[in-house]
Formats: structure tokens, C-alpha cells, sequence
């Protein structure tokens, strides 16, 4: 009898665990932005904010206090480096100092027990995937042989103000004859000439967005593999190449960086990814002028393609379903007053709107938004003769120069950034002249200037716990998982 009894307790407890297995569903949600876009500040004060209470009065299941705690939990993956919450956090609140740059792939599980609408007790396991968009911009490579990639990066290269910065690989270039014979030297040389050229574009006064392969800028453990010793050729012909000849040599290794970093990267990581966050430094863009803000859209748009061409080829029917959210974020919005937020927003629509549609079609759900994951300004407004001008007060770091001053990094100050058209086109004029960027004028002629302010000391909420402040990050996450707390 008591047996009977323990089995048919131990049935039910079966069924209430497959049961609350049900209901307690894992999300996955990938995020990603090229490098120094702010991935990290973001995941850092999002976990923060959940984990220790912060004002999101737009996150519905937290403002109506239906989220008893989120708490850290072990992640699944023993393979992939733990996001460093801790330390991250101690970076931002103790040094009041941006925590350091990461340019590898991190992971962190939060664990959400709330309470559901029809007020069942319920858990979301919230799996967080920190990757750098340099990656996602490797994906359109395993459809592209060759010959075709080495084609389009030369063309890329030969347009201003790019071909400026690949003269000395050019003229490496010209002496290299691909039918010849295959030379270790020679494509040694003319990786490192290539993997220059891709750095100098990166460079804050230029500020390239699309710049593949994404290894050569964080080759990380991988450096000097023949995997990363390859570049593109000058090359007449489709192939087949000669066998033994460097054409032949720089096509395999660029199979093998497929094979080895891009394919194992799909697999393991993007396929496996059900929601998705693109952070966007539209304002670095706008820095460096028109055609960093042009390079900026071509490759959101390829990063869009990635979520689309998943579903649409035969791996993502055998993966479907995946990705059904992806939201686009400009960051560090608090470099603007708050009457630029909403043209920031419009800014980072219109650069994606065509690629965007694609992905609705496809059924995802997308959103924009401009938000700051940490407020490091304030706003005041300066009277300049007669006229009441809106502006941010922030504290530079140490050594940022504007009008002559060198700020010592302890000193708040006042700043005009420059104001954001009410018409987002107006920054797209096809001559390059829209506006005016570090790439073509002295800092002092540039039309926008965005200097690097240092987090802010902290708030604290009316519970007495100390919180970061920020701006719309409650509207981030309710796209990302409100839903999912219902
Ligand atoms: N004012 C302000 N600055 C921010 C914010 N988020 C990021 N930043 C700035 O942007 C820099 C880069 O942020 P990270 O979060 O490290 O960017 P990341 O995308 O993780 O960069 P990598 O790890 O290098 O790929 C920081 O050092 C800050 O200077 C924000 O919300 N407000
Ligand atoms: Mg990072």
C-alpha cells in the first residue's frame, strides 16, 4: 500500500517536472553589433538591472512587480568562456570605467521567476550569447567561392576613401602573379599588406563598417594559421587555377578559414539562436562622416541577409523554428538631448528599411530602437546670447580634445554634439557631401562630435539598491522577452 502510494507520488512529481519543463521555457537570445558597439555595457546593465531591481517602468512584467527574481545560474555551454558579469560591473560602478574590450564569444544564464498573467509561478531561463558582428559578417562567405569574394574585395577597396588606405597592398598586388608558383612568402606578405588596408579602415577617423574576414581583425589563438595567411588576387579567370600555383594556395586557405572559423560558428552558435539584438554605434559612423555612415548601411544590410538567408535555405527548414525577433538598437544615446532620440531611431530605420522588409516578409518581427544600456550624461540648457541652446553634460575621459581644450577626466562639462536632421535622407546624399566627418575635415570642421564620457555614479532606486541609469533599455527588453513573461 505505502509502495503504491510512493510510486504514484513519484509518478505525479514526474508529470508536474515534464509539465513545469513546458512552461518553463529557455530563451536564447544572441547579442551582437561590430566591435565597440556596446555589447557588453548592454549585457552588463541589463543582467544588473533584472538581477538588483532597476527602473524599467516599460518592462511590464517587472513594473507591475510580477518578477519575483532573476538570479545567475551555470550556463549550458562548457565550452564557451562566462560572460565576466562581476567583473564587468565592478568596472562600471567602482572605477566608474567602461569595462575593457572583449572581441571573443561569452555566455551568461539568468534565471526569471515570475509570476504569470493568470498567476501561475513560472520560470524563464533567459540564455544570454555575447558574439562580435565581425562574425555574422563571415556568414555570406560560404556562399561565395574564391574568386568571387576576391573580386568584390578589390572592387571595395578601389572605391575612396578606401583606396587611399590599400595603396601599399595595391602596389604589392601589382608584382604578384597568381598562375605562378605557390610562395609561403608572397602570401605571408600580402595577408599582413591586406590585413593593414582592413585595419586602416577601422580606424576611428574612417570608421569602415564591412570588412571581411572578420578573423583578421581578432585572429586571437588562430594568428598565423595558414587559415588567416591569405588575401585576394588580381585574377582574370573563374578557375579552375593551375595546381601548385599561389592562386590555387590562397583558394584553399580560403576554404579552410570557412571550414575552420565560419562553419563551426553557424553551427555551434548562430543556428542555435532564437532571439537577436544588434547594437549599432550610428554615432561613430557619423564622426567619421557620409561614407562611414554608407559602409555602416551596406553592412547592416548583410547582416539582415544572415537572419533571412537561414530560413530560406534547406539547413534553416531542418532548424525552423529560429530567430523570430531581432531588434536594432543604435547605442550610447545619451551622447544626444532627448528630443535627438527619436531622429537617431529614424536615422537607424532608414538605413535598414530595405533589409528589414525582407526579414518581416520572412516573419520576423522587428524592431528599432535608440537607447543607452548606461546613461553616462545629464541635460542642461546653456543661454548663448539670446538663444536657450539644449545640451549634455558628461565628465570626457582624460586627453579628449574639443575646441582646443584637453579634458583631465574628473571634469563634467557642457557639450553640443551637433543636432540631427528632422529628415533622415539628408545624411544620405549621393555626392558624399551631406555632412561633414573626421575623414575629410579637422575635428574642429566636423559636423557631429561625440567624445567618450565616463559611466556616471550611480542612482539609487526607491528601494534603496543602487542602479544604473539608462535610456530605453526597458523598451529593449520588453520587444525581447516580454512576451515571454505573460
Ligand atoms: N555613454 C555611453 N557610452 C557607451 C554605452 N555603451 C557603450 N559605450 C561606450 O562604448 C564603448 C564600447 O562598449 P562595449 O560594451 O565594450 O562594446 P563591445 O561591443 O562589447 O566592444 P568589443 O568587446 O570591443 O567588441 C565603451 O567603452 C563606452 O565608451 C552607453 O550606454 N553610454
Ligand atoms: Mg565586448
Amino acid at each position: 500500500m505505502i509502495e503504491l502510494i510512493e510510486q504514484i507520488r513519484l509518478a505525479a512529481r514526474a508529470f508536474a517536472e515534464f509539465g513545469a519543463h513546458l512552461f518553463d521555457p529557455t530563451i536564447r537570445l544572441g547579442v551582437t553589433g561590430l566591435s565597440n558597439a556596446g555589447k557588453t555595457v548592454f549585457i552588463t546593465a541589463l543582467v544588473h538591472g533584472l538581477t538588483r531591481g532597476g527602473r524599467f517602468p516599460l518592462f511590464e512584467a517587472l513594473a507591475t512587480g510580477r518578477i519575483a527574481r532573476a538570479s545567475l545560474a551555470p550556463q549550458p555551454d562548457d565550452a564557451v568562456p562566462r560572460f565576466d558579469h562581476e567583473g564587468h560591473v565592478r568596472a562600471l560602478v567602482e572605477r566608474r570605467d567602461w569595462p575593457a574590450s572583449t572581441r571573443q564569444i561569452s555566455e551568461l544564464r539568468l534565471v526569471i521567476a515570475f509570476q504569470s498573467l493568470n498567476g501561475h509561478q513560472r520560470k524563464l531561463t533567459l540564455d544570454i550569447v555575447d558574439y562580435p558582428g565581425e562574425w555574422l559578417l563571415d556568414l555570406p562567405l560560404l556562399g561565395k567561392s574564391y574568386e568571387t569574394w576576391a573580386a568584390e574585395s578589390l572592387a571595395l577597396s578601389r572605391q575612396e576613401p578606401r583606396a587611399g588606405l590599400a595603396k601599399e597592398w595595391h602596389a604589392h598586388l601589382a608584382t604578384l602573379d597568381p598562375a605562378g608558383a605557390e610562395d609561403e612568402q608572397a602570401a605571408v606578405i600580402a595577408a599582413r599588406l591586406f590585413t593593414d588596408y582592413l585595419k586602416a579602415c577601422r580606424d576611428k577617423s574612417y570608421a569602415m563598417s564591412l570588412l571581411p574576414p572578420g578573423r583578421f581583425l581578432m585572429p586571437g589563438e588562430m594568428a598565423n594559421s595558414p587559415a588567416l595567411t591569405f588575401a585576394p588576387l588580381v585574377l582574370t579567370g573563374v578557375g579552375p587555377p593551375p595546381p601548385n600555383s599561389l592562386w590555387a594556395m590562397m583558394r584553399r586557405r580560403y576554404e579552410a578559414y570557412k571550414d575552420v572559423v565560419v562553419r563551426p560558428f553557424f553551427r555551434d552558435h548562430f543556428a542555435r539562436l532564437d532571439r537577436q539584438i544588434v547594437l549599432v554605434d550610428a554615432l561613430a559612423a557619423m564622426n567619421a562622416g557620409p561614407d562611414a555612415l554608407r559602409d555602416l548601411e551596406l553592412a547592416l544590410g548583410q547582416v539582415l541577409d544572415c537572419f533571412n538567408t537561414g530560413r530560406n535555405t534547406l539547413v534553416s527548414a531542418l532548424l525552423y523554428p529560429r530567430i523570430d525577433r531581432i531588434l536594432l538598437a543604435a547605442t550610447k544615446a545619451d551622447h544626444l538631448h532627448h528630443t535627438s532620440h527619436d531622429r537617431l531611431e529614424a536615422i537607424l530605420k532608414r538605413m535598414t528599411e530595405r533589409a528589414t522588409a525582407k526579414a518581416e516578409i520572412a516573419g520576423t518581427k522587428i524592431d528599432v530602437v535608440a537607447l543607452a544600456a548606461v546613461r553616462a550624461t545629464r541635460e542642461a540648457t546653456v543661454r548663448v546670447g539670446r538663444e536657450q541652446l539644449p545640451c549634455i553634460l558628461g565628465v570626457p575621459f582624460a586627453g579628449e580634445v574639443m575646441g582646443g581644450d584637453t579634458f583631465d577626466g574628473e571634469t563634467e562639462v557642457a557639450m553640443f554634439p551637433g543636432d540631427l536632421p528632422d529628415n533622415p535622407d539628408d545624411l544620405f546624399g549621393s555626392d558624399g557631401s551631406a555632412f561633414r566627418g573626421l575623414t575629410s575635415v579637422s575635428p574642429q570642421g566636423a559636423d557631429f562630435r561625440f567624445l567618450r564620457v565616463r559611466p556616471p555614479r550611480l542612482e539609487t532606486t526607491e528601494t534603496g539598491v543602487p542602479a544604473l541609469p539608462h535610456i530605453r533599455l526597458d523598451r529593449a527588453l520588453q520587444f525581447l522577452i516580454g512576451d515571454r513573461l505573460q
